[in-house]
C-alpha cells in the first residue's frame, strides 16, 4: 500500500474490503483487461463528480476522441483533398527545382508532406487571418515546413511562380527566405520557429502576453488564438517542454499546440524503443494540458470496434515506435505477418482485409475528418490549454524511397519516376501531363481565378478574414511618447548621495511608468531578481500580473512595499526563467506589430544569464523586430563580487555585439542612462505608421549593462550633447595642464572609478596627464568605423571620410588606455581604428612627425572569483595601479619617458610581475 495511504484514517474498513474484493472477484472471473476497464470507468466518474480524483498520466494507445463524439466535418472534403494535392505537389516541385538550379542550396520535403493536412484543416477552418480590423490568430509554423505555406500563398496569388522560384535565394529579387524569418521577409512571416524550441516556447508566452493585455485593458484579445505547430523531435529541446506548466497554471485555452509525431527527427526515430506520444501525453496531462492523442485513422475505427478480447489493443499499446516507423515501409504481408500475425485472434480481426488494404491503414494526422475533429474539440475546450498529437508518416505521399525512410529528413529531389508516382498518389494526372511529370524542371500548378478550387480556398479564407501568415506594421492603438521630465533630473547627478546606475534605472522607471498616457505602456520584466537589484518598490507600486488576483494575504501586507499580485498587475514577475522572461520579452516587443498595440518591455535580469544563457531566443527576437529594452544588472566581472565563477558577467557586452539590431551601451553614469533610454523610446516608438499613427520607429534592441555599485553620480558635464554620449565616446574630463607627457584613458561602467583614480597618481606621481573619456558603446564606434571603411574602399576617388571614433582620438594626447569591466575584446572593437600619434624625439618632447598610437586594452579575461571588488579589481589588473603601469608603459614604448619609470611604477604599485595571467590561473 502507498505510504500517503497508510496516513489516511479508514472510517469505514467493512466497506473498504468490500470494494477490494469486488475488484479481485472481476480480477478471478474476466481479467485484468476488465479490470483496468472498469477502473478507468469509475475514475471518469469520479472525475464527473469533481470527486478530485488524479488524473490518469496515461491512456490506452488509441484516439482520445471516439468516433461517436467526433464533430461532423463541415467542408467540402473532395474539394479540400484537392487543394491540399496541388499544394503538396507545388511545395515539393519548389524544393526540387530550386536544387536543381542551385545544387546543395538544401530545402525539406518530408517534414511538410507529413504535416499538410494537420496545416490544411487549420487554413481552411480555423485559422483567423486579420483582415476586417482583427488582429486575428498567432501561427506558429515549424521552420522546414515552409515550403508547404509558400505553396498555399501561391495559390491564393500573395506570391508568384518567379517568388517560388527564388526559394532560398534571399539575394535574388523574388527570394523567399528559408524559413520563417519576418526580418526578411517583414510582410510575410511573423514568428521565427526554426531553431527547435524557440517556436514553442514564444508561442506559450505570447499566449499568456494576449491575456497580460486583456487584463490590463490594452486590447481585446479575447478572439485571438495562439496555434504552435511543434516537431516530436523539437520536444527533446528543453525550450519546448521547459514551460509548459505555466501554460497549464495559466489556464490558457487561448493556446493550442498540434505536435506532428511522425515518430523520426532528422536522423532516425524519436523514440525507437518507446512511444513518443505516450510520453508526451503523460507530461502534458501532468502540466495541466488536455490531451488529444489522434493515432489512427477512421479505417481502424471497425478494428477496435469488435476488438472484444483486447488483443489489438494490447498490440497497439506494446509495439514501439521503432516497430511502426518500419511497419509505414513494409508490405500488406508483412503487416499482416508481423503486427496481426502473432496472435491468431488479431489474424482473424483482418482475415476480411486484403494486403493493400492494410498497407492502407492511415494514421490519424492524415485522417482529414478527424484532424477537423481534433482542432473543433480543442478550440471548444476551457480551462486549459490543448496538445493535439497527431500519428503521422515522415515524407506521407512521396512514395516508397521517401516514405518513414531514416533519411527522409534530407531528401530534397525526386527521380523522375518518384515524381511520376507523387502526381498519381495525388491525383493530379489530369492537370499535370506525363511529360511534365518526368521532365528535369517540373512545372508548378495553379488553378485559374475562375476555377472552382480557387474560389473555394478564397472563400474559406474570406470567411476566415483573410490570409495568413501575414505581418503588418500598422498601429491600432497609438503610443504618445512621455516628456523628458523623468530623464531630467539625471543629469543634475545624485550630489553628495552614492547610488549605483541600477538605483538610478529603478527611479527612472518608476518615474515614466507614473507618465500620463505613455506609463501603461511599459512592461517590466524580472526573473525573480527585483530584490538583489533593489528594485522591490515596484512590486507594491506597478503590481504583480496575476492572473487569479491574489488569493492569500501576503506574508509583508503591513509592510509599505509588500508583494502585491493583481489580475491588472503590471510587472511580469517571472519566476527563474531567463527564457521564458526573454519569451515575454519577445511577446511585448513584438506586440506593436502582432497587436497593432505597441508596448514597451524594460526585461532586468542578472547580466550572466542573459547573453550567455538565451542568446538564441534574443537572437530571434532581433529576427522578429521586436524593440524594447534589455538590462543586465549586476554586470561585470569585479563590479559583482562575493559571487563568483558562474554569476560575474564580462563577456555579455562581446556577445551583443554580434546582435545586428542590438544598441550595446555601458554607461558609467546616471545621466548617460538616462540618455540612452531617452534615445531609445524615440528611435524606436518616436514615429508614425504608415497611416501616421504614433507610436512607431526602428526595430531595435537596446541592451544597458548596469551595476551594483555606488558612488556620486556626477551631473551631466557642461557642453556634453546627447548626441555625445549615444555615438559611444565622449572627452568626459581633459588633462590638467603643464605636464610633461599626457595618455589618454577610456573607461566605460564601473571601471571609471579606478580610471579616475589613475588619472590622479599619473598626475601626482609621474607628471603624466591623463585625459578621460567615456566609452558608453565601443558597438556603435565599430559599427560605425566599418561603415567608413567600407565607405572609403567602395569610392577611392571621393575624399575619405574619417570614422567618428578615428576623429575622436585625434582630439586625444598620446597613447590610448582603454578600461572596461569586460574584456578586453571589447575595446578591442576599435583598437585598429585608432589615429597616429605625435613622434617624441629622445628627450620626450613631442616632433612635427608621427607614429603609430598604442592602443592598450585592460579588461577581465577569464573566470570570475569570489572576493572583494578591490583584490578582483588587482586579479584582473584593473585597478588604478595597473592602469597607472599600463599608460607608463604606453609612454615609454613610445619614448616618451625611461622604462625605469614603469618599473619603478610596477615596485611602488605592488605588482607582481611574473604572476602568470588571469586567464591560466
Ligand atoms: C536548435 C536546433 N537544432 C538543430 C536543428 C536542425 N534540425 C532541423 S529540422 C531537425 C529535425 C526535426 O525533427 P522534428 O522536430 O521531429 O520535425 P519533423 O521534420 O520530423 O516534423 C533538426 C535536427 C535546428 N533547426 N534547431
Ligand atoms: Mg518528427
Amino acid at each position: 500500500m502507498d505510504g500517503y495511504l497508510r496516513q489516511l484514517p479508514d472510517t469505514d474498513p467493512v466497506e473498504t474490503d468490500e470494494w477490494i474484493d469486488s475488484l479481485d472477484a472481476v480480477l478471478e472471473s474476466t481479467g485484468e483487461r476488465r479490470a483496468k476497464f472498469l477502473l478507468s470507468h469509475l475514475s471518469q466518474r469520479a472525475r464527473q463528480r469533481d470527486v478530485g480524483v488524479s488524473i490518469e498520466t496515461s491512456t490506452p494507445y488509441i484516439n482520445t476522441i471516439s468516433t461517436s463524439d467526433q464533430r461532423q466535418f463541415v467542408g467540402d472534403f473532395e474539394m479540400e483533398r484537392r487543394i491540399r494535392a496541388i499544394i503538396r505537389w507545388n511545395a515539393a516541385v519548389m524544393v526540387i527545382k530550386a536544387n536543381k538550379r542551385a545544387e546543395g542550396i538544401g530545402g525539406h520535403l518530408s517534414s511538410f508532406a507529413s504535416s499538410a493536412a494537420l496545416y490544411e484543416v487549420g487554413f481552411n477552418h480555423f485559422f483567423r487571418g486579420r483582415e476586417n480590423g482583427v488582429p486575428g490568430d498567432h501561427v506558429y509554423i515549424q521552420g522546414h515546413a515552409a515550403p508547404g505555406i509558400y505553396a498555399r500563398a501561391f495559390l491564393e496569388r500573395r506570391l508568384d511562380e518567379v517568388d517560388l522560384d527564388g526559394f532560398r535565394r534571399e539575394l535574388s529579387e523574388h527570394g523567399l527566405s528559408s524559413y520563417p524569418h519576418p526580418w526578411l521577409m517583414r510582410e510575410f512571416w511573423e514568428f521565427p520557429t526554426v531553431s527547435m524550441g524557440i517556436g514553442p516556447i514564444n508561442s506559450i508566452y505570447q499566449a499568456r502576453f494576449n491575456r497580460y493585455l486583456h487584463h490590463r485593458q490594452l486590447d481585446d484579445t479575447s478572439d485571438s488564438r495562439v496555434w504552435c505547430f511543434v516537431g516530436d523531435g523539437e520536444c527533446d529541446e528543453p525550450e519546448t517542454l521547459g514551460s509548459i506548466s505555466l501554460a497549464g497554471r495559466e489556464q490558457l485555452d487561448n493556446l493550442t499546440w498540434v505536435i506532428n509525431c511522425n515518430l523520426q527527427r532528422l536522423d532516425g526515430p524519436v523514440r525507437g524503443n518507446g512511444k513518443i506520444i505516450q510520453e508526451l501525453e503523460a507530461i502534458f496531462r501532468g502540466a495541466g494540458w488536455n490531451v488529444i492523442k489522434l493515432i489512427w485513422g477512421a479505417a481502424w475505427d471497425d478494428l477496435l470496434a469488435s476488438d472484444v478480447d483486447g488483443v489489438l489493443l494490447h498490440k497497439m499499446n506494446t509495439t514501439v515506435d521503432g516497430e511502426f516507423q518500419r511497419y509505414a515501409v513494409e508490405s500488406g504481408a508483412y503487416i499482416r505477418e508481423h503486427f496481426f500475425g502473432p496472435d491468431p485472434r488479431l489474424r482473424e480481426l483482418v482475415a476480411h482485409l486484403s494486403d493493400e488494404d492494410l498497407r492502407n491503414l492511415p494514421r490519424g494526422g492524415h485522417d482529414y475528418r478527424k484532424i477537423y475533429a481534433a482542432y473543433d474539440a480543442a478550440t471548444r475546450h476551457t480551462g486549459a490549454p490543448t496538445v493535439v498529437l497527431a500519428k503521422t508518416v515522415k515524407g506521407w505521399t512521396l512514395g516508397s524511397d521517401a516514405e518513414a525512410r531514416n533519411a527522409t529528413h534530407q531528401i530534397k529531389k525526386l527521380t523522375a519516376t518518384q515524381l511520376s508516382t507523387l502526381r498519381t498518389r495525388l491525383h493530379l494526372e489530369d492537370v499535370i501531363s506525363d511529360e511534365d511529370a518526368v521532365s528535369e524542371e517540373p512545372p508548378y500548378y495553379r488553378p485559374s481565378e475562375e476555377s472552382a478550387e480557387y474560389q473555394y480556398l478564397m472563400e474559406r479564407r474570406r470567411l476566415l478574414n483573410g490570409p495568413l501568415p501575414k505581418r503588418s506594421t500598422l498601429i491600432r492603438s497609438a503610443l504618445q511618447m512621455p516628456s523628458e521630465e523623468p530623464f531630467l533630473e539625471l543629469d543634475a547627478g545624485s550630489g553628495d548621495q552614492a547610488v549605483s546606475t541600477t538605483m538610478a534605472f529603478t527611479r527612472m522607471l518608476r518615474n515614466l511608468a507614473r507618465t500620463e498616457g505613455f506609463g501603461t505602456r511599459i512592461v517590466p520584466i524580472i526573473p525573480d531578481e527585483a530584490r538583489t537589484f533593489g528594485m522591490e518598490a515596484l512590486f507594491r507600486e506597478f503590481g504583480i500580473y496575476a492572473s487569479h488576483g491574489q488569493q492569500y494575504e501576503p506574508v509583508d501586507a503591513n509592510l509599505l512595499l509588500s508583494y502585491t499580485e493583481s489580475t491588472d498587475g503590471q510587472l511580469l514577475e517571472e519566476g527563474i526563467t531567463e527564457a521564458g522572461s526573454m519569451a515575454s520579452f519577445t511577446a511585448a516587443g513584438t506586440a506593436y506589430a502582432n497587436r497593432g498595440v505597441p508596448m514597451v518591455p524594460f526585461f532586468v535580469f542578472y547580466s550572466m544569464f542573459g547573453f550567455q544563457r538565451i542568446g538564441d531566443l534574443i537572437w530571434a527576437a532581433a529576427d522578429s523586430q521586436a524593440k524594447g529594452f534589455m538590462l543586465g544588472a549586476t554586470a561585470g566581472r569585479t563590479t559583482l563580487h562575493g559571487e563568483g565563477l558562474q554569476h560575474q558577467d564580462g563577456q555579455s557586452q562581446l556577445m551583443a555585439s554580434a546582435v545586428p539590431t542590438c544598441q550595446a551601451y555601458d554607461p558609467a553614469y546616471a545621466y548617460e542612462m538616462g540618455i540612452i533610454i531617452r534615445d531609445g523610446l524615440t528611435r524606436m516608438y518616436g514615429g508614425a505608421d504608415a497611416n501616421g499613427t504614433p507610436g512607431a520607429g526602428e526595430s531595435l534592441l537596446y541592451y544597458l549593462t548596469l551595476y551594483n555599485e555606488n558612488y556620486v553620480m556626477p551631473a551631466r558635464p557642461d557642453g556634453i550633447s546627447d548626441q555625445d554620449v549615444l555615438g559611444g565616446l565622449y572627452r568626459w574630463a581633459p588633462a590638467p595642464d603643464g605636464m610633461k607627457s599626457t595618455v589618454t584613458i577610456l573607461f566605460s561602467g564601473t571601471a571609471n572609478l579606478a580610471a579616475r583614480q589613475a588619472a590622479v597618481m599619473l598626475g601626482e606621481e609621474y607628471g603624466v596627464g591623463a585625459e578621460l573619456w567615456s566609452a558608453t558603446s565601443y558597438k556603435r564606434l565599430r559599427e560605425d568605423a566599418l561603415r567608413v571603411e567600407r565607405h572609403n574602399r567602395l569610392h577611392p576617388l571621393e575624399p575619405p571620410q574619417t570614422a567618428h571614433f578615428t576623429d575622436l582620438m585625434q582630439e586625444a594626447s598620446g597613447p590610448v588606455v582603454a578600461v572596461t569591466d569586460f574584456m578586453k575584446a571589447v575595446p578591442d572593437q576599435v583598437s585598429r581604428f585608432v589615429p597616429a600619434m605625435a613622434r617624441y624625439d629622445r628627450r620626450g618632447r613631442t616632433t612635427g612627425r608621427t607614429m603609430q598610437r598604442p592602443f592598450v586594452p585592460l579588461g577581465t579575461d577569464g573566470f570570475g572569483r569570489s572576493d572583494t571588488r578591490e583584490s578582483l579589481r588587482r586579479f584582473f589588473e584593473v585597478d588604478a595601479g595597473h592602469i597607472t603601469v599600463a599608460a607608463l608603459a604606453a609612454l615609454a614604448s613610445v619614448g616618451a619617458i625611461e622604462p625605469d619609470v614603469v618599473a619603478d611604477a610596477i615596485r611602488r604599485s605592488d605588482i607582481d610581475p611574473d604572476l602568470v595571467d588571469p586567464r591560466d590561473r
